[in-house]
């Protein structure tokens, strides 16, 4: 049985009534010690992202306000995902092409990541993408 491309944890949430919290700690949503977090917003209307592969690096994205859509690709098999909530992350792992797609104006996604920038960890072109995949 093939496993799905979309691998979702919960993020605890420790809200209360003066408003809401969010965990991602190591050991619990995170299953990599992080080196580097960025994030995502401000992205205009119709923008799509991403369209590249990483060789090596894991992370996790969480949107933690407004949406998105993540497109996942394996050479193969294309699943897709909403992320609409920061009561869930996204895990995507080396291997996987992404795309980021129908962000709303007040989208704001964090990704936090197993290793710094590497612009050599990026496979950046879809043809040399699958064709990796296939060797
Ligand atoms: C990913 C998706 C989900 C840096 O200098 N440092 C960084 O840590 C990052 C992430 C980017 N950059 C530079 C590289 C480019 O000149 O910022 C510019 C925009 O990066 P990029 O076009 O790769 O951004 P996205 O939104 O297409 O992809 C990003 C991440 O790069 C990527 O790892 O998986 O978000």
């Amino acid at each position: 049985m093939t496993s799905p491309l979309v691998q979702l944890v919960p993020i605890p949430q420790r809200g209360d009534a003066r408003g809401q919290l969010s965990v991602a700690e190591l050991g619990g949503a995170l299953p990599f010690p992080v080196r580097r977090i960025y994030w995502i917003y401000g992205t205009q209307l119709g923008v799509s992202r991403g369209f590249h592969a990483h060789k090596q690096l894991r992370q996790l994205c969480v949107c933690v306000a407004g949406s998105v859509r993540i497109v996942l690709f394996d050479g193969r098999r294309e699943e897709s995902v909403a992320l609409d909530s920061s009561a869930k992350g996204l895990l995507i792992g080396p291997g996987l092409w992404r795309e980021m797609h129908d962000f709303s104006p007040d989208c704001v996604l964090m990704v936090f990541a197993d290793a710094e920038y590497a612009e050599a960890d990026y496979i950046r072109n879809r043809g040399e993408f699958i064709q990796t995949k296939r060797e």
